[in-house]
């Protein structure tokens, strides 16, 4: 079996104690090397005075974990700037808070070169390779001016705008151009995957094959939709866990006799809080019945902070829950927590059995793993009801989920009203037509899919050649 080698901005290999903290990306990319063995290279999180270009390695369960310090300008350029100021907010759709600075083109392109430079000698000929995300699209093309001939592909993590989108980002045709030097490239959803051969049969005359393959930039390459998933059977284990247990109980003792709504989201402004909170204001509104029986919380750990859009939205939730908290409390009794920090998984996972309704409202987001976290910790026996953003990734799969439009108060509040009285019979009907999917994609399936495809990649091109 070939090795793979995984690159992506990040790299956190989770030891047992650290898994409780991992998110769920770097749970799956670890589950991923655990599986075929291989090298994990990255950013180190540490910023050096001078590019040296200079390897940490290390193993860990037969996995090599490579990473390198950057430059101060290179995370403002490339992490801070390109990736989080221009590619995230224009692929999330937010084009008003994208910037367009040549200088954080540069960055974006000088690190991709150093990365590459850095990776290749890690590359054997026999090895796999898969890049990951936004931060790294034109990472095929500079190992492959270093001489890789090795498979690579590149997977993409957050959603791929609408044509017309994404032909406002500068040179644009450029970017996409060079992710026809991977083999394969995959996105979470057929609608990502449609959106980019849109934009290749519209501004690369570009055409998709009978076997599904892509001719543009007179290169062929395979591109198909592969949704991610969490690792369901381990999550269950987690939500059955006695740390997960004492977080239910604390959860139960503290909201005693009321039901409670649960968010688990980044601090970042496509995860749509700011009108959730607003929804969640307009439900309080419509239904006086309910004060002091319902509970809303809100985890949201801090995310990029040096980026501005992202101090602006922790002001506006702030303001917001105080706003919301200060009109309808009562003296024992608050309609929302709002908790700006992390929890462990084990814990987090305690919370989500808790509440009686998962509330996952992104503006957009390429899956979001939330949605099947909070599915696969709750109980057979009195499961809770997901109410999920028609933008959200997920909601291609997970049709059972009451699905809402983020933008709409009146949805989502009258979602809530819904997910609050329906029956046992409902939610149990629902939630196990949800777990049965959760646990068939799950992200062992998405792993495998992947580089079996990518491995085919080559067999198929030898055939047709
Ligand atoms: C990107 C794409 C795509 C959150 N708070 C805590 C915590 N988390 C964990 C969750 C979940 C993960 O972080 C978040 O994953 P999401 O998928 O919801 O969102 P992004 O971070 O935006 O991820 C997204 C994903 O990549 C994978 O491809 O689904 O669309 O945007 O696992 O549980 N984990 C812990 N404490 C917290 O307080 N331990």
């Amino acid at each position: 079996m070939s090795r793979l080698v995984v690159i992506s901005n990040r790299v956190s290999m989770p030891t047992q104690a650290g898994a409780a903290t991992a998110g769920g990306l770097s749970m799956a990319l670890a589950a991923a090397l655990r599986e075929y063995k291989g090298v994990w290279f990255g950013w180190s999180g540490r910023t050096t005075p001078e590019f040296t270009g200079e390897l940490s390695t290390e193993m860990t369960e037969g996995v090599t974990v490579a990473t390198v310090d950057l430059e101060e300008q290179d995370i403002q350029e490339y992490y801070n700037g390109f990736a989080n100021e221009t590619l995230w907010p224009l692929f999330h759709y937010r084009i008003d808070l994208s910037a367009f600075e040549r200088a954080y083109g540069q960055g974006y392109e000088r690190v991709n070169t150093r990365f590459a430079e850095t990776a290749r000698p890690l590359i054997d000929d026999e090895d796999l390779v898969w890049v990951h995300d936004y931060h790294l699209i034109p990472m095929g093309r500079e190992l492959r001016r270093m001489g890789v001939a090795n498979p690579i592909g590149f997977f993409l993590h957050i959603p791929w705008p609408s044509h017309q989108l994404f032909t406002a980002l500068p040179r644009h045709r450029q970017l996409v151009e060079s992710m026809f030097q991977y083999d394969l490239v995959g996105f979470q959803t057929e609608d990502y995957l449609e959106a980019f051969l849109e934009y290749v049969r519209k501004e690369a005359d570009g055409e998709v094959l009978e076997d599904g393959r892509v001719r543009a930039f007179g290169r062929t390459i395979h591109a198909q939709a592969f949704p991610i998933g969490i690792d369901a059977d381990a999550f269950k284990q987690i939500a059955d866990s006695m740390t997960a247990a004492q977080s239910w109980d604390r959860m139960v003792a503290s909201t005693y006799g009321r039901s409670v709504i649960v968010g688990v989201d980044r601090l970042d402004y496509a995860k749509g809080l700011e009108e959730r909170l607003l929804a969640y204001e307009q439900f309080l509104t419509d239904n006086p019945e309910r004060l002091g029986s319902v509970e809303y919380l809100q985890i949201a750990p801090p995310s990029r902070e040096n980026v501005d859009a992202y101090q602006d939205i922790r002001a506006r939730l702030d303001a917001h829950s105080g706003r919301i908290n200060g009109a309808f409390s009562t003296i024992n009794w608050a309609p929302i927590r709002y908790v700006i920090r992390s929890y462990g998984r084990d814990e987090l996972a305690g919370v989500y059995r808790a509440a009686r309704v998962g509330l996952v409202t992104p503006l957009r987001d390429g899956m979001n793993l939330v949605a099947k976290e909070y599915v696969a910790a709750q109980s057979p026996r009195d499961p809770g009801v997901l109410i999920l953003s028609r933008f959200a990734g997920a909601a291609a799969q997970m049709t059972q989920a009451l699905i809402v439009n983020p933008y709409s108060r009146e949805d989502v509040s009258d979602a809530i009203r819904r997910a609050l009285s329906m029956d046992l019979s409902e939610r149990k009907r629902r939630w196990e037509i949800l777990m049965e999917g959760v646990q068939r994609n799950d992200v062992a399936a998405w792993r495998d899919d992947f580089v079996a495809a990518l491995r085919n990649t080559r067999v198929q091109t030898k055939a047709v050649a």
